[in-house]
Order: structure tokens, then C-alpha cells, then sequence
């Protein structure tokens, strides 16, 4: 598996080639880094749960039409993509995975994780999603059922997790919080107060 350090000296690599043949220019490049370091990322999907655990009718447009209700927060698809949004509940637990390739949702969740990328997540996250979610400390009642989004390039998964007991009391900030990057691919639940 290729580290997050062989990654940044392939991309410091890269960068040096693309300056150097006049392919691009410096600013472009800090202005994409500006927006992945800064602007994109799972603390745009953690406001988005939040909102939905706090305002029944974002949740319920958020649950209809994700693609329109992720832009009334501000959040605009980075490359075009439509946006689904499942829900889970004690019945149902949704997982995420883009099994061809890393398909993700930038806009809301950043950049895809190492392993989220990986060959093993790809396969097994179809056809054992439970072992894969026992490997993440995910425990699931048998007889609650476990639903597998392929994401593409058209169209990208978020899962709205279940809002944590004991939660009842916080207010939409202090909910964010409880809202991980991994609980919205639904590898794991949201974080307990
Ligand atoms: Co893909």
C-alpha cells in the first residue's frame, strides 16, 4: 500500500515538473491547495449532519434532494457530481464505496483516505460489509440490514448517521463535533458525547 509520505514526495515530484514545463503556474497550484487544505474537507459534511440532526426540514430536503439542499449550505460539488444522501437507523446501516476506483464526495468530505482507496476496501466492502465493519469496531444487530452504495463519478454517497443518544441536548454546533469522516462513509458511527 502506497504511504501518505510516498504520496507527498510523488506530488512535490509532480509539482516541480508541471512549474518547470510551463504547464502550470504557481498560483493555480497554491489556489487548489488553498481549497483542499481549507475549503473542502469532513468539516463541510460534519455542519451538513449537524444541520439535518437539528432542523427536520433541512433533513427531510437534505434525505430528497442532497445535491440542492448541500448547496444551500454553501457546499458546491467540486467536479460536477450529484450528491445521495442515506440515512441510517437501527433497521438499516449504509455503507460507502467506489469499488472501480475512489470515487468520493470532495466537497463535503475532502479527499478519500488511503484505505478507502485501497484494493481489499474495494472488494470486501461489497461482498463482506460486515467484516469490514467489525475491522472498524462497527458492531451490527443481526437483524438490522446492510445496504452498499457503488459510488461514480456522476453520483457520490454520504451517509447521514444516527444521531447519538445522550445528544438530545446539544445545539447544532456542539453537534458538529460528533460528526467524523468515517461515520460519513459509514464505516463507523458518529461519536458518543
Ligand atoms: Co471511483
Amino acid at each position: 500500500m502506497t504511504s501518505d509520505n510516498d504520496v507527498a514526495l510523488r506530488v512535490r515530484a509532480l509539482e516541480s515538473l508541471l512549474l518547470e514545463k510551463g504547464l502550470v503556474e504557481a498560483p493555480a497550484i497554491d489556489e487548489i491547495i488553498d481549497l483542499f487544505e481549507n475549503r473542502l474537507g469532513p468539516q463541510n459534511g460534519a455542519k451538513v449532519i449537524a444541520r439535518a440532526w437539528s432542523d427536520p426540514d433541512f433533513k427531510a430536503r437534505l434525505l430528497a434532494n442532497a445535491t440542492d439542499a448541500i448547496v444551500e449550505m454553501g457546499y458546491e460539488a467540486v467536479q460536477g457530481e450529484d450528491m445521495v444522501v442515506v440515512e441510517n437507523t437501527a433497521q438499516v446501516h449504509n455503507i460507502v464505496v467506489c469499488t472501480l476506483c475512489s470515487c468520493f464526495p470532495w466537497a463535503t468530505l475532502g479527499l478519500p483516505p488511503v484505505w478507502y482507496k485501497s484494493a481489499p476496501y474495494r472488494a470486501r466492502a461489497a461482498s463482506d460489509p460486515r467484516g469490514v465493519l467489525a475491522e472498524f469496531g462497527t458492531d451490527i444487530a443481526a437483524e438490522a440490514e446492510v445496504r452498499v452504495w457503488d459510488s461514480n463519478a456522476e453520483l457520490r454517497y454520504m451517509v447521514l448517521p444516527e444521531r447519538p443518544a445522550g445528544s438530545e441536548s446539544l445545539d447544532e454546533e456542539a453537534l458538529v463535533a460528533l460528526v467524523t469522516r468515517d461515520s460519513m462513509i459509514g464505516v463507523t458511527r458518529a461519536l458518543n458525547p
